[in-house]
């Protein structure tokens, strides 16, 4: 596993006028499950295009499916080349956003995907490590979000359906790839929208501009943090 105490580094600027802009790469996910809507990508494409400190932002829609999802984040990765890479997922009844912080090997499909792929018990990839922890500064960046005035906490777990498959995927892709060490990367989950909530009986939602507003500080965080995380207490009992 990646050592998570490990010091991170400030996000590389360009330097010249004729060199790139950085980007941020932003996904989200297309609804799944029979919900309507999937709030993870309408977050993603509402900062499609903005400025984040000095980085561009590049939204992506993954397929809610086993395979396509990775398939398709690779491909965006090994193109852009970003700076960051930031997924968000729909993680229903949960009351806060959710940063991620370890993902691990396994496909284990308690619904099926919307290619009817239901896995169980499978590895993300044969052969590689259990887990990877995200390389991001999560308790800053859920201070920061709390800050903002919007729910966050630390998760210890993304779950073994596509969004952990895609998770896994994205840090064993940083890990291996050529050139890709210094991408930094994680996951974060995000409640229901309000009337998705009332439609599944449950008082956990948060508004989308809340949302959003808290994920803007998360990332603006993750650029921005250099040196090892904050030593906050953001852990569960259980
Ligand atoms: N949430 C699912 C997959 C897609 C999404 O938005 C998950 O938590 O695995």
């Amino acid at each position: 596993m990646v050592n998570t105490s490990a010091p991170i580094p400030a996000a590389p600027r360009s330097r010249g006028r004729s060199a790139a802009t950085p980007s941020i790469l932003l996904t989200g996910f297309e609804p799944f499950g029979g919900d309507p809507v999937n709030p993870s990508w309408l977050l993603a494409h509402a900062l499609h295009g903005r400025q984040i400190a000095g980085h561009r932002v590049v939204s992506l829609c993954l397929p809610t499916v086993f395979g396509e999802a990775s398939k398709h984040l690779r491909a965006q990765v090994l193109a852009q080349r970003p700076a960051l890479v930031l997924c968000l997922g729909l993680a229903g009844g949960r009351s806060a956003l959710s940063l991620e912080r370890v993902a691990i090997n396994v496909d284990d499909a308690r619904i099926a995907d919307n290619a009817s792929l239901q896995p169980i018990d499978q590895a993300v990839v044969a052969g590689a490590p259990a887990a990877y922890f995200a390389q991001l500064p999560i308790k800053a960046m859920v201070l920061a979000m709390r800050q903002t005035g919007v729910a966050a906490e630390v998760s210890n777990t993304a779950g073994t359906f596509v969004c952990n498959h895609v998770f896994y995927a994205l840090m064993h892709l940083i890990a291996t790839g050529r050139g890709t060490r210094r991408i930094r990367g994680g996951f974060m989950h995000v409640p229901w929208l309000p009337e998705q909530a009332q439609a599944n009986r449950s008082p956990n939602a948060l508004a989308l501009p809340d949302m959003e507003r808290g994920l803007r500080a998360a990332i603006h965080t993750a650029l921005v943090h250099a040196g090892p995380d904050l030593a906050l207490p953001a852990g569960a009992i259980h």
